[in-house]
């Protein structure tokens, strides 16, 4: 399944992070903002497959994809050829000045690959942040209308009108304001928490709560456009009930609302879809992409039904680099990678063999309260051992336990109280199993720092 010439093997040879990093670090502290910060301070020089390789020599499992970038492996051969190639014969035009086919190979690409079987038209940028701006322009160009409905929990990006999108204060919005106005925020389905607040979970009840906000609050004749991820990926890898998606994207149908599925993050692969949107038959209005498309490389996109994406006049869109031609190179061989090779296959495979271990976690300890996701989009909520109260400083403490034993994890959530799986959607077999034996010990070791009463894990099932 891989294929790089990074070897497929975990090796610690320093403490994490090594004395190499800790240089770079003290340099990094010198050099650079503060408001940039890092989640695992070791500092990179190859990675492939399922590994990263730092400065001292250690290579680590790769359980991050730099934050489900990375689906088609990193430094993808075939992704790398094709980088090499549109580099060396040339780098930029600006594709509003003088265009370029592989924009348009990939805006095809898109129009084919997304959910809808009318036609099409995309529009590239660079960043997911930027995607999601452009489909509030080009939503509100069509609807004229300037309402944007987005829901709690919710990350769009840290651009001035994302980070209004987005939900959590900490660390994306505080002392950031003013924020741009007309943005509305409406109730998640969250399984987990809406049973734990009594609340009636099932996908149709949690709608209906949402819709009646928005009813109550904005006006459904106002909305340009509701934006949802189809699985909220910073919040907390939170997947809706079955039906809510299909409840409110049949409401914004019904209203004359832009339905725009962020799949930024659920994208390309990575929920075992080719587009998480798929799982329950959703056809968007349009769709942002960013990340998983072009294998590192940054590229964005907002795709979708084209009386709605050709609304905004010509010259509206745009921007000096968006469509960049080394990143669509690199987003053609990227696509041809998830297709030819069935990544998303491969994704929900990764699901089979990490769901039952990470399950046999919340058997074994207290302080796991749920366990959810799809593909290889995973993750374990943690909470005060036996209530359902978000524990942060517990997951910040597992986080580290996988760092230390050269795990590349990350973490999320509302609460900060979620870890989160995005491996590669190309890692091996091997590692992926070593990668939960792993995490299996690093939760061991957190239940023994809890009072006793507390950590009692009962024994390791066969699943671990
Ligand atoms: N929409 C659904 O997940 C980016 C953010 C990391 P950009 N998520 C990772 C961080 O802390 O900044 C994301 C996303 C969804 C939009 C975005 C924004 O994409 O490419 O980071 O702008």
């Amino acid at each position: 399944m891989t294929q790089t010439s990074v070897p497929q093997e975990r090796k610690l040879v320093t403490a994490i992070p090594g004395p190499r990093s800790e240089e770079l670090l003290a340099r990094r502290n010198a050099a650079v903002a503060q408001g940039v910060s890092i989640g695992l301070p070791v500092f990179v020089t190859a990675a492939g497959g399922g590994i990263v390789v730092d400065v001292d020599g250690n290579q680590l499992i790769d359980l991050g994809s730099g934050i489900a970038v990375v689906n088609v492996g990193n430094a993808n051969p075939a992704v790398a050829a094709a980088v090499a190639a549109q580099a060396a014969a040339f780098t930029h035009t600006c594709f509003m000045v003088t265009p370029y086919e592989g924009y348009v190979a990939v805006c095809e690409a898109l129009n084919r690959l997304t959910p809808g079987d009318f036609e099409k038209r995309s529009a590239l940028f660079n960043s997911g942040a930027e995607a999601v701006e452009n489909a509030v322009k080009i939503a509100r160009a069509y609807t004229k209308r300037q309402a944007v409905v987005v829901f709690d929990h919710g990350y769009h990006g840290r651009t001035n009108l994302t980070m209004a999108l987005t939900a959590k204060n900490m660390p994306y919005k505080h002392s950031f304001g003013p924020f741009a106005p007309e943005v509305y925020r409406l109730p998640m389905s969250y399984p987990y928490r809406d049973e734990d607040a009594g609340l009636d979970a099932s996908g149709p009840a949690a709608a209906a709560r949402a819709l009646s906000v928005l009813d109550k609050q904005v006006g459904a004749q106002n909305v340009a456009a509701l934006i949802i991820e189809p699985i909220q990926g910073e919040g907390g890898f939170i997947e809706p009930a079955p039906g809510f998606l299909a409840a409110i994207a049949e409401y914004c149908t019904a209203n004359g609302i832009v339905f725009v599925a962020d799949e930024i993050q659920t994208g390309f692969g990575r929920t075992g879809d080719l587009f998480a949107s798929e799982h329950e038959g959703i056809v968007p209005d349009l769709v942002t992409t960013a990340k998983g498309i072009a294998g590192g490389m940054p590229l964005a996109a907002v795709t979708g039904r084209a009386e709605i994406m050709d609304a905004a006049h010509a010259g509206g869109l745009g921007g000096t680099y968006g469509g960049n031609p080394v990143a669509c190179a690199a987003a053609l061989a990227a696509i041809e990678e998830i297709e030819s090779r069935d990544l998303a296959g491969r994704a929900r495979q990764i699901g089979e063999i990490m769901l039952p271990a990470l399950h046999g976690l919340a058997k074994r300890h207290s302080f796991v309260g749920n366990v959810r996701g799809r593909g290889a989009m995973l993750a374990v909520e943690l909470v005060e051992p036996g209530t359902s109260a978000p524990a942060a400083q517990l997951a910040g403490a597992v986080n580290k336990a996988c760092h230390q034993r050269g795990l590349v994890t990350l973490s999320c959530g509302t609460y900060g109280n979620v870890l989160r799986f995005l491996p590669p959607l190309v890692i091996g077999e091997e590692l992926l199993k070593e990668a939960l034996d792993l995490i299996a010990d690093a939760f061991d070791e957190v239940a023994k720092s809890l009072p006793a009463a507390e950590a009692a894990p009962s024994p390791r099932p066969d699943t671990d």
